[in-house]
Protein backbone atom coordinates (compact mmCIF):
# COMPACT_ATOMS: atom_id res chain seq x y z
CA UNK A 1 0.00 0.00 0.00
CA UNK A 2 1.60 3.29 -0.45
CA UNK A 3 1.98 5.96 1.59
CA UNK A 4 -0.05 8.18 0.30
CA UNK A 5 -3.69 5.48 1.20
CA UNK A 6 -1.84 4.80 3.97
CA UNK A 7 -2.53 8.46 5.21
CA UNK A 8 -5.95 8.21 4.00
CA UNK A 9 -6.76 5.48 7.06
CA UNK A 10 -8.74 7.01 10.03
CA UNK A 11 -7.45 6.46 13.41
CA UNK A 12 -8.74 7.16 16.86
CA UNK A 13 -9.48 10.38 18.33
CA UNK A 14 -7.37 12.01 20.75
CA UNK A 15 -10.26 14.73 21.42
CA UNK A 16 -13.83 14.60 22.37
CA UNK A 17 -16.34 16.45 19.92
CA UNK A 18 -19.98 18.00 20.35
CA UNK A 19 -21.22 17.63 23.38
CA UNK A 20 -18.99 15.13 25.14
CA UNK A 21 -16.48 17.93 24.95
CA UNK A 22 -18.25 20.26 26.58
CA UNK A 23 -18.28 17.89 29.30
CA UNK A 24 -15.02 17.69 29.61
CA UNK A 25 -14.07 21.27 29.90
CA UNK A 26 -16.84 21.47 32.80
CA UNK A 27 -14.79 18.71 34.11
CA UNK A 28 -11.22 20.06 33.66
CA UNK A 29 -10.42 21.41 36.78
CA UNK A 30 -7.93 19.81 39.43
CA UNK A 31 -10.32 17.62 41.54
CA UNK A 32 -9.56 15.06 43.96
CA UNK A 33 -12.06 12.18 42.07
CA UNK A 34 -9.77 11.87 38.72
CA UNK A 35 -11.06 10.22 35.39
CA UNK A 36 -8.14 8.82 33.14
CA UNK A 37 -9.84 8.15 30.11
CA UNK A 38 -10.15 8.68 26.47
CA UNK A 39 -12.92 10.07 24.41
CA UNK A 40 -13.47 7.04 21.87
CA UNK A 41 -13.65 4.37 24.46
CA UNK A 42 -17.01 2.28 25.90
CA UNK A 43 -14.96 1.03 28.76
CA UNK A 44 -14.48 4.79 30.11
CA UNK A 45 -17.91 5.67 29.01
CA UNK A 46 -18.99 3.31 32.00
CA UNK A 47 -17.53 4.82 34.05
CA UNK A 48 -18.18 8.79 32.82
CA UNK A 49 -22.18 7.97 32.52
CA UNK A 50 -22.14 6.67 36.19
CA UNK A 51 -20.04 10.14 37.35
CA UNK A 52 -22.56 12.51 35.46
CA UNK A 53 -25.70 10.11 36.66
CA UNK A 54 -24.57 10.32 40.29
CA UNK A 55 -24.04 14.54 39.71
CA UNK A 56 -20.39 13.77 41.30
CA UNK A 57 -17.75 16.14 41.07
CA UNK A 58 -14.61 15.16 39.19
CA UNK A 59 -11.56 15.94 37.04
CA UNK A 60 -11.32 14.47 33.07
CA UNK A 61 -7.91 13.71 32.03
CA UNK A 62 -7.91 12.41 28.25
CA UNK A 63 -4.63 10.00 27.74
CA UNK A 64 -3.91 7.91 24.88
CA UNK A 65 -3.89 4.27 25.81
CA UNK A 66 -2.09 3.08 23.12
CA UNK A 67 0.92 5.53 24.11
CA UNK A 68 0.87 4.22 27.94
CA UNK A 69 1.66 7.73 29.51
CA UNK A 70 3.33 7.35 33.02
CA UNK A 71 0.62 8.79 34.98
CA UNK A 72 -1.61 5.56 33.70
CA UNK A 73 0.69 3.39 34.18
CA UNK A 74 1.29 4.48 37.70
CA UNK A 75 -2.55 3.27 38.78
CA UNK A 76 -2.99 0.65 36.24
CA UNK A 77 0.00 -1.28 35.16
CA UNK A 78 -1.90 -2.96 32.33
CA UNK A 79 -1.88 0.20 30.46
CA UNK A 80 -6.00 0.19 29.84
CA UNK A 81 -7.99 3.04 31.01
CA UNK A 82 -10.31 3.75 32.82
CA UNK A 83 -8.14 4.29 35.38
CA UNK A 84 -9.61 6.29 38.80
CA UNK A 85 -7.57 8.30 40.93
CA UNK A 86 -9.34 9.21 44.28
CA UNK A 87 -7.10 11.31 46.60
CA UNK A 88 -3.05 11.47 46.20
CA UNK A 89 -2.23 7.50 46.64
CA UNK A 90 -5.23 5.59 45.70
CA UNK A 91 -6.04 4.38 42.12
CA UNK A 92 -8.16 1.58 40.62
CA UNK A 93 -9.12 0.72 37.15
CA UNK A 94 -11.57 -2.13 35.27
CA UNK A 95 -14.57 -0.30 34.10
CA UNK A 96 -17.22 -2.56 36.16
CA UNK A 97 -14.86 -2.37 39.44
CA UNK A 98 -14.56 1.38 39.51
CA UNK A 99 -18.74 1.27 38.69
CA UNK A 100 -18.68 -0.92 42.23
CA UNK A 101 -16.54 1.51 43.39
CA UNK A 102 -18.68 4.92 42.35
CA UNK A 103 -21.13 2.94 43.96
CA UNK A 104 -20.07 2.30 47.14
CA UNK A 105 -19.16 6.27 47.84
CA UNK A 106 -22.72 6.46 48.64
CA UNK A 107 -22.86 9.53 46.98
CA UNK A 108 -25.37 10.99 44.60
CA UNK A 109 -27.83 8.75 42.58
CA UNK A 110 -27.72 5.05 43.58
CA UNK A 111 -27.46 2.52 40.64
CA UNK A 112 -27.88 -0.59 42.25
CA UNK A 113 -31.09 -1.59 43.54
CA UNK A 114 -31.57 -1.92 47.92
CA UNK A 115 -32.45 -5.51 48.20
CA UNK A 116 -29.65 -8.32 48.26
CA UNK A 117 -31.63 -10.73 45.33
CA UNK A 118 -32.58 -7.75 43.28
CA UNK A 119 -28.76 -6.83 42.98
CA UNK A 120 -27.40 -10.03 42.50
CA UNK A 121 -29.98 -9.61 39.70
CA UNK A 122 -28.62 -6.52 38.35
CA UNK A 123 -25.13 -8.09 38.61
CA UNK A 124 -25.73 -11.20 36.69
CA UNK A 125 -27.26 -9.61 33.80
CA UNK A 126 -24.16 -7.33 33.82
CA UNK A 127 -22.21 -10.45 33.42
CA UNK A 128 -24.14 -11.01 31.16
CA UNK A 129 -23.31 -8.19 28.89
CA UNK A 130 -19.51 -8.62 29.46
CA UNK A 131 -19.75 -12.41 28.66
CA UNK A 132 -21.97 -12.91 25.88
CA UNK A 133 -22.73 -9.22 23.90
CA UNK A 134 -19.55 -7.50 23.99
CA UNK A 135 -17.10 -10.18 22.76
CA UNK A 136 -19.77 -10.70 19.63
CA UNK A 137 -19.84 -6.91 19.09
CA UNK A 138 -16.20 -7.00 18.52
CA UNK A 139 -16.51 -10.29 16.34
CA UNK A 140 -18.84 -8.77 14.06
CA UNK A 141 -16.63 -5.97 13.54
CA UNK A 142 -13.69 -7.45 13.01
CA UNK A 143 -14.91 -10.46 10.90
CA UNK A 144 -13.62 -9.54 7.00
CA UNK A 145 -14.86 -13.11 5.75
CA UNK A 146 -19.12 -13.19 5.22
CA UNK A 147 -19.59 -16.22 7.25
CA UNK A 148 -17.93 -15.31 10.55
CA UNK A 149 -19.82 -11.76 10.23
CA UNK A 150 -23.24 -13.80 10.16
CA UNK A 151 -21.88 -15.84 13.07
CA UNK A 152 -21.26 -13.01 15.12
CA UNK A 153 -24.32 -11.38 14.27
CA UNK A 154 -26.46 -13.96 14.86
CA UNK A 155 -24.66 -14.43 18.33
CA UNK A 156 -24.81 -10.87 19.57
CA UNK A 157 -28.48 -10.94 17.81
CA UNK A 158 -29.37 -13.84 20.89
CA UNK A 159 -27.45 -12.51 24.07
CA UNK A 160 -29.78 -8.84 23.42
CA UNK A 161 -32.31 -11.13 23.07
CA UNK A 162 -31.96 -12.75 26.15
CA UNK A 163 -31.37 -9.58 28.02
CA UNK A 164 -34.26 -7.98 26.68
CA UNK A 165 -36.55 -10.98 27.67
CA UNK A 166 -34.89 -10.13 31.21
CA UNK A 167 -35.65 -6.87 31.52
CA UNK A 168 -38.49 -4.86 33.21
CA UNK A 169 -41.52 -4.88 30.62
CA UNK A 170 -42.62 -1.48 31.17
CA UNK A 171 -38.85 -0.22 31.12
CA UNK A 172 -37.70 1.70 29.34
CA UNK A 173 -34.56 1.12 31.12
CA UNK A 174 -33.65 -2.65 32.34
CA UNK A 175 -34.98 -2.08 35.93
CA UNK A 176 -37.92 0.14 34.93
CA UNK A 177 -38.35 3.97 35.09
CA UNK A 178 -34.83 5.17 35.78
CA UNK A 179 -31.11 4.51 34.42
CA UNK A 180 -29.36 1.71 36.35
CA UNK A 181 -26.68 -0.08 36.60
CA UNK A 182 -27.48 -2.71 33.85
CA UNK A 183 -28.53 0.24 31.79
CA UNK A 184 -25.03 1.93 31.73
CA UNK A 185 -22.71 -1.11 31.32
CA UNK A 186 -24.74 -1.51 27.95
CA UNK A 187 -24.83 1.61 26.91
CA UNK A 188 -21.51 2.61 25.46
CA UNK A 189 -22.23 -0.03 23.02
CA UNK A 190 -25.79 1.01 22.79
CA UNK A 191 -24.72 4.19 20.98
CA UNK A 192 -21.94 2.11 19.33
CA UNK A 193 -24.35 -0.34 17.72
CA UNK A 194 -26.04 3.22 15.72
CA UNK A 195 -22.65 5.09 15.35
CA UNK A 196 -20.46 1.47 14.00
CA UNK A 197 -22.35 -1.11 13.31
CA UNK A 198 -24.98 0.28 11.44
CA UNK A 199 -22.65 1.86 8.72
CA UNK A 200 -19.92 -1.01 8.95
CA UNK A 201 -21.95 -4.16 9.41
CA UNK A 202 -25.73 -3.04 7.98
CA UNK A 203 -26.82 -3.64 11.66
CA UNK A 204 -30.79 -3.54 11.95
CA UNK A 205 -32.24 -0.64 13.12
CA UNK A 206 -34.57 -1.69 16.53
CA UNK A 207 -37.74 -3.50 15.19
CA UNK A 208 -40.42 0.05 15.90
CA UNK A 209 -42.34 -0.32 18.78
CA UNK A 210 -40.57 -3.29 20.12
CA UNK A 211 -39.58 -3.06 23.92
CA UNK A 212 -35.58 -3.09 22.25
CA UNK A 213 -36.37 0.22 20.78
CA UNK A 214 -38.06 1.74 23.51
CA UNK A 215 -34.79 0.29 25.41
CA UNK A 216 -32.19 2.38 22.82
CA UNK A 217 -34.67 5.76 22.66
CA UNK A 218 -34.31 5.69 26.80
CA UNK A 219 -30.96 5.29 26.51
CA UNK A 220 -30.01 7.56 23.18
CA UNK A 221 -31.73 10.51 25.27
CA UNK A 222 -30.40 9.59 29.06
CA UNK A 223 -28.66 13.17 29.97
CA UNK A 224 -25.68 10.97 31.40
CA UNK A 225 -25.60 8.97 28.06
CA UNK A 226 -25.91 12.29 25.83
CA UNK A 227 -22.90 14.56 27.89
CA UNK A 228 -20.33 11.61 27.38
CA UNK A 229 -21.40 11.34 23.62
CA UNK A 230 -19.39 12.68 20.98
CA UNK A 231 -20.52 13.42 17.47
CA UNK A 232 -20.59 10.21 14.74
CA UNK A 233 -17.94 11.52 12.99
CA UNK A 234 -15.44 10.72 16.15
CA UNK A 235 -16.91 6.56 16.51
CA UNK A 236 -16.85 6.47 12.79
CA UNK A 237 -12.84 7.20 12.54
CA UNK A 238 -12.37 5.77 15.94
CA UNK A 239 -13.41 2.31 14.47
CA UNK A 240 -12.44 2.05 10.95
CA UNK A 241 -8.98 0.40 12.94
CA UNK A 242 -11.60 -2.40 13.62
CA UNK A 243 -13.54 -2.86 10.92
CA UNK A 244 -10.81 -3.31 8.55
CA UNK A 245 -8.89 -5.59 11.42
CA UNK A 246 -5.78 -3.71 11.04
CA UNK A 247 -3.04 -5.85 13.04
CA UNK A 248 -2.42 -5.02 16.63
CA UNK A 249 -4.95 -2.57 16.57
CA UNK A 250 -5.51 -2.92 20.47
CA UNK A 251 -5.42 -5.23 23.29
CA UNK A 252 -9.40 -5.76 22.52
CA UNK A 253 -8.96 -6.47 18.37
CA UNK A 254 -5.61 -9.00 19.74
CA UNK A 255 -7.96 -10.87 21.88
CA UNK A 256 -11.11 -11.35 20.05
CA UNK A 257 -8.24 -12.56 17.21
CA UNK A 258 -6.82 -15.04 19.18
CA UNK A 259 -10.08 -16.19 20.58
CA UNK A 260 -9.68 -15.07 24.29
CA UNK A 261 -11.66 -13.28 26.44
CA UNK A 262 -11.79 -9.43 26.22
CA UNK A 263 -8.97 -8.23 28.48
N1 LIG B 1 -11.65 -4.81 30.97
C1 LIG B 1 -11.24 -3.43 30.82
C2 LIG B 1 -11.05 -3.11 29.33
C3 LIG B 1 -10.53 -1.69 29.09
C4 LIG B 1 -9.98 -1.48 27.67
O1 LIG B 1 -9.76 -2.45 26.91
N2 LIG B 1 -9.70 -0.21 27.33
C5 LIG B 1 -9.06 0.09 26.05
C6 LIG B 1 -9.58 1.36 25.39
S1 LIG B 1 -11.26 1.20 24.85
C7 LIG B 1 -7.57 0.32 26.26
O2 LIG B 1 -7.17 0.87 27.26
N3 LIG B 1 -6.74 -0.12 25.30
C8 LIG B 1 -5.31 0.04 25.34
C9 LIG B 1 -4.61 -1.09 24.62
O3 LIG B 1 -5.27 -1.86 23.89
O4 LIG B 1 -3.39 -1.20 24.79
C10 LIG B 1 -12.29 -2.54 31.48
O5 LIG B 1 -13.46 -2.97 31.58
O6 LIG B 1 -11.94 -1.46 31.97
Amino acid sequence: MSDNANSEKKTYHKKATGIALNTVKKHSKDHELKLYGSCFCPFVQRVWISLEVKSLNYQYIEVDPYKKPEQLMRINPRGLIPALQHGNDWGCYESSVLMEYLEDLNQGAPLLPTNAKDRAYCRLWSDHINRNILPHFYGLLQAQEIDQQVKHAQQLTDGIQKIVEAADQSGPFFFGPHISFVDIQFAPWIIRLKRVLIPYRGWPEPEAGSRWASWVKAIEENEGVKATTSTDELYMDSYERYAENRPDTSQVANAVNEGRGLP
